[in-house]
């Protein structure tokens, strides 16, 4: 049972708990106990044996914990089961969508027996649902295209996949009106959230409706979801949905704030904005007395108002981001600019596309100063991987490259595959040639917790291993595939790598992007360093740097965060330190 189910589970009850009719008061604690499990970095299950550290969360109480407890136990929670139990099956599903209240969602269930979406669906087109108490055929057929418009969206898409062709709409945006200004994303793929439901887009004009019209009439669009004077709603013809919005330019400080979100985030701020006798919305801060509207220009100028320094939108994630703005004590993020070197990089000696030469050339200029190639170890014959002898000649064409190339530094390296009981596809004396090992899974991926977790320690407990790459394995779906993450203690690995002095890899490729945001998160708290790495297979994965640099300011790293950062005498100095010492050497 993941933090996922868990806050699942919770919403739920306060969903049926507010049908029988509850108190408000009684449900909030469940829906806020929803949230915060989601948002939690600590798998909840690892610490659910001690009942003081469930209750030291904010906001969670002892009634919630023990509850909490069970589920973690038992994967069961009586209480809800009971709940559920009183209520027809398939009840919660059709609340979940828009347009269906309570009374009729029972109707549906009790008279037609209706209990999930395709039944819902099947309903509607054969007219049986617009015939129930109030319901009739506009309204169905409404939830029949909010239906068709949430299954859309239910397909997430990666941002890696959406992030580009949102900078591409908003370029043409650009080149169309060029009096429009303010155009930016909005939404999760400003936050960096790994995968999107729709892209969100603002701009600011004093003809909007030219804007929307023009936006909603694009080659590309396949169907309009809704189109007004200063809003539009389209879906793409790759399956992206787009909402548009356009303002005056004088609110587009609130208008940009509130469409980023998060939506906690922005609820958040309103409360501070109440405490403060101010009511904050899409278009500024009223002054509850008074009723006047303050407008601003930007967002920082909102936040300034609030009391508080601009929060960068990927820690607009309630996590605390508001409180530790409040005690001035915001991180400075990490940037893609910080990042001088890439220390996971394939070529065509195993399975990358292209010569180490072309990697290299690109490495140069983004500006990269080293680079380590880490083509495969031996163990993984799918990926052409290195067998001893094959390694020492890579190392002497890398020592022939370095002459050649004598303005980026170029590590001798390997992404060796971590066994099943362990140990590593090289020896000792094949890994003493190296600059830099990854090491990391790609076998055995269904091991039970205890034994991978035991696996990638005694990994963490080789000397030679600089990293361990992409730890989770997760692969996000790509189109074709997906791949769940292996089960394994992160707490214990976490913990572990400052003890062994071994790095953690933020992994870039836009369909890993492993270790994940809330990991990162939890990683640093517990001490460990990271490296930020492409993995890349051919040039244009290079730039992919930034996607995984998002997910560490996700985590809320800093520049010293991540040894990568570091000018390349220095994180020579480091990976030459015995490795026990090297966490030491960044204290200093
Ligand atoms: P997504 O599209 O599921 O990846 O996530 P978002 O965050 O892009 O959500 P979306 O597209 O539904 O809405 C964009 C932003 O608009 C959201 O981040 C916050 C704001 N927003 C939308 N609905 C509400 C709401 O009911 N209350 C508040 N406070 N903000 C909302
Ligand atoms: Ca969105
Ligand atoms: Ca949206
Ligand atoms: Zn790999």
């Amino acid at each position: 049972m993941d933090n996922a189910q868990i806050s699942r589970v919770f919403s739920d009850i306060a969903t049926l708990l507010q049908l029988e009719g509850e108190p408000i008061f009684k449900t909030r604690a469940y829906s806020r106990a929803a949230e915060i499990a989601a948002n939690h970095p600590v798998d909840l299950v690892s610490i659910a044996s001690d009942l003081d550290a469930l209750k030291e969360i904010p906001g969670i109480g002892n009634a919630i914990s023990l509850k909490i407890q069970e589920l973690a136990e038992t994967d069961h929670l009586q209480f809800y089961e009971d709940l559920q139990g009183r209520f027809p099956a398939g009840l919660l599903t059709l609340l979940e969508v828009p347009g269906i209240g309570p009374k009729t969602a029972l109707r549906a269930s009790e008279d037609l027996g209706i209990f999930s979406v395709e039944t819902l669906e099947r309903s509607i087109e054969a007219g049986e649902f617009e015939k129930l108490p109030r319901v009739g055929k506009k309204n169905a057929e409404n939830i029949l295209r909010h239906i068709r418009s949430q299954r859309r969206q239910s397909d997430r898409h990666m941002l890696g996949m959406a992030l580009p062709i949102a900078d591409r709409l908003c370029e043409t945006l650009r080149r169309a009106f060029p009096s429009a200004s303010n155009i930016s994303i909005a939404g999760s793929t400003r936050r960096g959230v790994e995968t999107v439901g729709d892209l969100d887009i603002l701009c600011t004009s004093d003809s909007p409706s030219e804007i929307t019209h023009w936006f909603a009439s694009m080659d590309e669009v396949t169907d309009i979801l809704g189109q007004g004077d200063t809003k539009a709603s389209v879906v793409l013809r790759n399956g992206l949905q787009v909402d548009l919005r356009v303002a005056p330019a004088e609110s587009f400080g609130a208008l940009l704030l509130y469409f980023s979100g998060s939506k906690q985030h922005g609820i958040n701020l309103r409360s501070r904005a109440q405490s403060m006798g101010l009511s904050l919305n899409e278009y500024g801060l009223t002054n509850v007395e008074s009723g006047q509207l303050e407008s601003f220009l930007t967002e920082a100028a909102v936040y300034e108002r609030l009391g508080l320094p601009y929060i960068p939108p990927e820690m607009r994630e309630d996590r605390g981001e508001i409180q530790l703005a409040d005690a001035g004590e915001l991180p400075t993020l990490i940037e893609v600019g910080d990042i001088r070197g890439d220390l996971h990089v394939h070529s065509n000696w195993s399975d990358g596309r292209t010569p180490i030469e072309e990697m290299l050339v690109e490495a140069q200029n983004l500006g990269r100063g080293y680079i380590a190639i880490t083509d495969h170890s031996s163990g993984r014959g799918v990926a052409n991987g290195l067998s001893d002898e094959r390694l020492i000649l890579h190392n002497e064409e890398i020592d022939r490259l370095q002459a050649e190339f004598p303005d980026i530094r170029i590590l001798k390296g390997s992404e060796v595959d971590i066994r099943s009981n362990g140990s590593l596809d090289y020896d000792e004396e094949i890994l003493s040639t190296l600059d830099i090992v990854i090491a990391s899974v790609h076998s055995a991926m269904s091991q039970e917790r205890s034994v991978m977790t035991e696996r990638v320690l005694t990994a963490m407990n080789n000397p030679h291993v600089t990293a361990i790459g992409h730890l989770t394995t997760r692969l996000l779906f790509d189109g074709i595939r997906s791949r769940d993450p292996i089960d394994i203690d992160t707490e214990v690995i976490f913990a572990a790598a400052s003890e062994t002095g071994t790095l953690m890899e933020i992994n870039s490729s836009t369909k890993r992007l492993d270790l994940k945001d809330t990991h990162i998160f939890r990683a640093r708290q517990l001490g460990a360093k990271f490296l930020i790495n492409t993995d890349a297979h051919r040039p244009s994965g290079l730039p992919d740097m930034r996607f995984g640099v998002t997910m560490a300011r996700r985590g809320w790293c800093e520049t010293h965060h991540v040894v990568n950062t570091l000018p390349v005498d220095q994180f020579v100095r480091f990976i030459e330190t015995p490795k026990k010492q090297r966490y030491a050497l960044l204290e200093e």
